[in-house]
């Protein structure tokens, strides 16, 4: 092969084809020839180079599920046409590749298939590797990284060291998300509808001692920051939406006792109205205020609603249930005596944990009262509304009443005059809230990074916990652990993991036996790319600074509200320890669509005949066809439907490129087209503009189809003579040029064919000659039976047969024709047409 190759290469440019070229497009052939010369050349390896504007591509890097299927295929080939094109473009692109390796499919699979989870997961790896290199990506696969591999997972245990000990990263008590399948805790993030978003088991809750990584901190920066994402509208809407920032006040009632009772509220202009209290049932002043005689019922309905699920308990269809605790509190407004619930609507995690009802103006506070008998009063009356009772809660705005020296005031100016007052009385503030919670990152499973911490038994420190030293990373996971899942983390029932000293006092310890949210891992991997095999530090900081963030980034939407949140509020959080100097992660983000079966439903296992298997493609017609295909089949956000006919024409096309540029097209029966250079040369200007617009906003669709037709003017023109000319050479190198992102084996293989020595993928993008893509037009006089009768501007190039069409389609030229068929139509280009009847 690469004897063969050197003679090809001192053949001089535009060479006539050798006998070679008369096997014809062979993709098998080509395909490992030019993957393995590029990986030899280290054409994709990426270097720092000062002098040159970086461009960071990346998606978002598979789990090891065992094969990279269309979906991933869907995300990684039009993105490699991307960054291929913008370093075509002159850029220094980065565009590096790995696997996201921890996590519960490999425990599951493990104990599904008596397999350990390392071994399930190096194979899959293996596999998906060799997948991924089919494609024919740009990857610098010198890059690879795994998550779970020590060399990576040690610095995922240094930054959860970094966070605990900037205070982000705490342990608490607190009522998990608690899968019953799972056997694990879930950060509410993959709680889907109340449903575990793996296994769709409903999610109950636990308490648990847990861990968590404070990023309710940074939510107003998360939230503010989102205007400066060049992301998709909805993506940013949904981040805006889970974070869900609510203005209002935090009012402090007080309970007959002397305690304490903040609420979150919102309107703080219905304050006159509340009418009672009402606590969650995990509250943790219920035990303390709940008097002798109302204890018993109150246990038993706190232990009820521990055992709902999320959806239970959110239902705005269930019947509002509650108990009295028997205890009351005082309004701070009146000082009315008020009674004191708890309820499971309110919930624990969001405001206080405790509100004020208000029956006259909030829902399912109107329904509480009326079930249990508890007055309604009205504080907000609409404009032209008399005193008569009202029938239904009103939540709307209004002028206050029954509200003492705030009557009639508007309620939206009431709810600040209120709360001004409160605090001017040490009675409340005004408050924020949102609804996204600390991130609980501890899961009781075995395959994810071990958490560094350890118990010392002799309580050196005031609550025990001790961080491993820095140095005695990585904690490394035991292979040899029992992972059936019982509830508790596998590695607690291995005593040499658990057993171990204290880092600082030197007494006995115990490991913390959970393993992180594999979230945790995926929230740093674009860093490690940079500098993938340090042995000292998670990065080069100099490599960061240079490529850092990240340019374009391309996945799926699913990932929303985790990925994409977690990994903005790890990059804020390391620019403020100083390690990282900027403060969002991704600057562009390009969600790609879902590809679908033959019969425009979504694939899935239990319909095995519809999925489509990438292997089977690219072993049939070649990577290129599949890739190209994959870009033709729609908008690259929407997706579409696979064709098995559609990727027939797709390859036909390459197989039409390949015989053009080869010399190997047979003649057409048709006479060919006469071209002026000129003409050929407009063609290929306007088709290198087509082309580079759409590959720079990511319309591939059409990109492909700009191609076609310029293949297809290519067929028409095509003589002996023609290809003689230096415009028809320009089109033969452009079109290869072009073509070179997104059919980049095809493009190489033809591009040393025609002589050149050097790589297409490291030739220039062309540039097109504005004056040479302006549409030049022409006005032709129409004839019926010789007399002039209309005019009509056509394209200067338009073939015969379309001013033909369009003529005899004119209303006036149909006045004269009756409709009837022409005798005969002569056109006489650029002048007129003829029609006889
Ligand atoms: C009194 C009130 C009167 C309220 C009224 C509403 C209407 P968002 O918009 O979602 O922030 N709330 C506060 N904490 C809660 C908890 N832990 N569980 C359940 N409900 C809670 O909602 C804020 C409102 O939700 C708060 O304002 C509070 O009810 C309730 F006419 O306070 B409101
Ligand atoms: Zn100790």
């Amino acid at each position: 092969m690469q004897t063969q190759e050197r003679m090809r290469e001192d053949e001089p440019a535009g060479a006539v084809p050798t006998q070679e070229t008369e096997i014809g497009y062979r993709p098998s052939e080509i395909e490992p020839k030019w993957q393995q010369r590029w990986e030899e050349q280290g054409l994709y390896r990426a270097v720092e180079d000062p002098t040159k504007q970086k461009w960071y591509a990346l998606v978002m890097f598979p789990y090891t599920s065992g094969d990279l299927h269309i979906g991933h295929w869907y995300n990684f080939a039009p993105a490699d046409t991307h960054a291929r094109f913008m370093r075509m473009k002159g850029y220094n692109v980065l565009f590096p590749f790995g696997f996201d390796a921890f996590g519960l499919p490999a425990e599951e699979a493990a104990i599904r298939h008596g397999i350990h989870p390392f071994t399930w997961t190096n194979q899959n790896i293996e596999r998906m590797r060799r997948q991924a290199k089919s494609i024919g990506g740009m990857y610098d696969w010198s890059r690879e990284i795994a998550t779970h591999l020590p060399e990576y997972y040690k610095w995922t245990q240094w930054f959860f060291l970094k966070f605990y000990e900037h205070g982000l990263a705490y342990r608490a008590l607190a009522p998990a998300n608690w899968c019953p399948h799972c056997q694990t805790t879930l950060a509410n993030e993959q709680v889907i509808n109340g449903t575990c978003e793996r296994c769709h088991t409903p999610v109950t809750r636990k308490m648990l001692e847990q861990w968590f990584f404070r990023i309710t901190k940074y939510a107003e920066e998360l939230l503010a920051d989102l205007e400066t994402l060049q992301w998709p509208e909805r993506i940013i809407l949904m981040q805006r939406n889970w974070i869900g920032k609510s203005v209002g006040a935090e009012i402090i009632f007080t309970a007959e006792s002397g305690d304490p009772i903040p609420v979150f509220t919102t309107r703080p202009d219905t304050l006159f109205g509340a009418t009672f209290m009402v606590l969650a049932p995990e509250h943790p002043l219920v035990e303390k205020l709940t008097t002798p005689d109302r204890r018993a019922e109150v246990q038993a309905y706190i232990e009820r609603a521990a055992r709902e699920t999320e959806i239970e308990r959110l239902s705005t269809e269930k019947e509002k249930t509650g108990v009295f605790i028997g205890a009351y509190a005082i309004n701070p407004a009146n000082g009315r005596r008020i009674p004191i619930y708890i309820a499971d609507y309110v919930l624990l995690t969001y405001g206080t944990g405790a509100i004020m009802a208000v029956p006259a103006h909030d829902e399912r506070d109107w329904d509480f009262a009326k079930k249990y008998g508890i007055p309604i009063i009205e504080v907000i009356r609409p404009e032209g509304k008399g005193d008569e009772p009202l029938t239904e809660a009103y939540t709307g705005p209004g002028i206050l009443v029954n509200s003492g020296q705030f009557d009639g005031m508007p309620s939206e100016e009431g709810k600040w005059a209120i709360t001004d007052w409160l605090a001017a009385r040490g009675k409340g503030r005004r408050a924020v809230s949102y609804h996204m919670r600390d991130w609980l990152i501890s899961r009781q499973r075995y395959w994810g990074a071990p958490i560094p911490i350890v118990y010392c038994k002799k309580k050196c420190t005031p609550d025990g916990i001790v961080p491993v030293s820095e140095d005695q990373l990585p904690v490394l996971l035991p292979e040899d652990a029992e992972f059936l899942p019982t509830g508790e983390s596998p590695l607690k029932r291995h005593r040499g993991f658990v057993e171990t000293t204290c880092p600082r006092c030197g007494g006995p310890a115990e490991r913390e036996t959970d393993t992180m949210d594999t979230f945790v891992d995926s929230s740093w991997y674009f860093l490690r790319y940079v500098s993938p095999h340090e042995q000292d530090r998670p990065f080069d900081p100099e490599k960061v600074r240079y490529w850092l963030p990240v340019d374009q980034y391309m996945g799926g939407a699913e990932h929303a509200v985790m990925h994409l949140l977690y990994a903005r509020f790890f990059t804020k959080a390391l620019a403020d320890m100083g390690l990282i100097d900027f403060r969002e992660p991704f600057i562009r983000l390009f969600n790609q669509g879902i590809i679908l079966g033959e019969d425009g439903q979504k694939m899935s296992k239990s319909r095995p005949e519809y999925v489509v298997d990438p292997d089977e493609y690219v072993a049939k017609y070649g990577a290129d066809t599949v890739r190209c295909f994959l870009m033709f089949i729609g908008p690259w956000e929407l997706g579409g439907n696979w064709s098995s006919a559609g990727i027939v024409g797709v390859w036909r096309f390459l197989n039409r490129v390949w015989n053009l540029v080869t010399g190997q097209a047979e003649e057409s029966a048709a006479a060919p087209q006469p071209v002026t250079q000129d003409e050929l040369r407009r063609l290929t200007h306007k088709t290198i503009k087509r082309v580079s617009e759409d590959i720079e906003r990511f319309r591939f669709n059409t990109m492909i189809a700009a191609l076609m037709e310029y293949v297809n003017a290519l067929y028409r023109v095509r003589s002996p003579e023609v290809e003689q000319t230096p415009a028809w050479q320009e089109a033969m190198d452009t079109l290869l040029l072009l073509l070179a992102p997104s059919a980049p084996h095809l493009a190489e293989e033809l591009w040393h064919r025609r002589g050149h020595r050097e790589s297409v993928h490291l030739q220039s993008w062309p540039t097109y000659d504005p004056a040479l893509t302006v549409e030049e037009t022409v006005t032709l006089v129409i004839q019926v039976n010789g007399r002039v009768r209309d005019r009509m501007e056509v394209p200067a190039n338009l073939p015969e047969e379309e001013i033909r069409r369009l003529a005899l389609e004119r209303p006036r030229v149909q006045q004269f024709t009756g409709g009837k068929p022409p005798h005969n139509v002569i056109v006489v280009p650029g002048r007129l047409v003829n029609i006889v009847v």
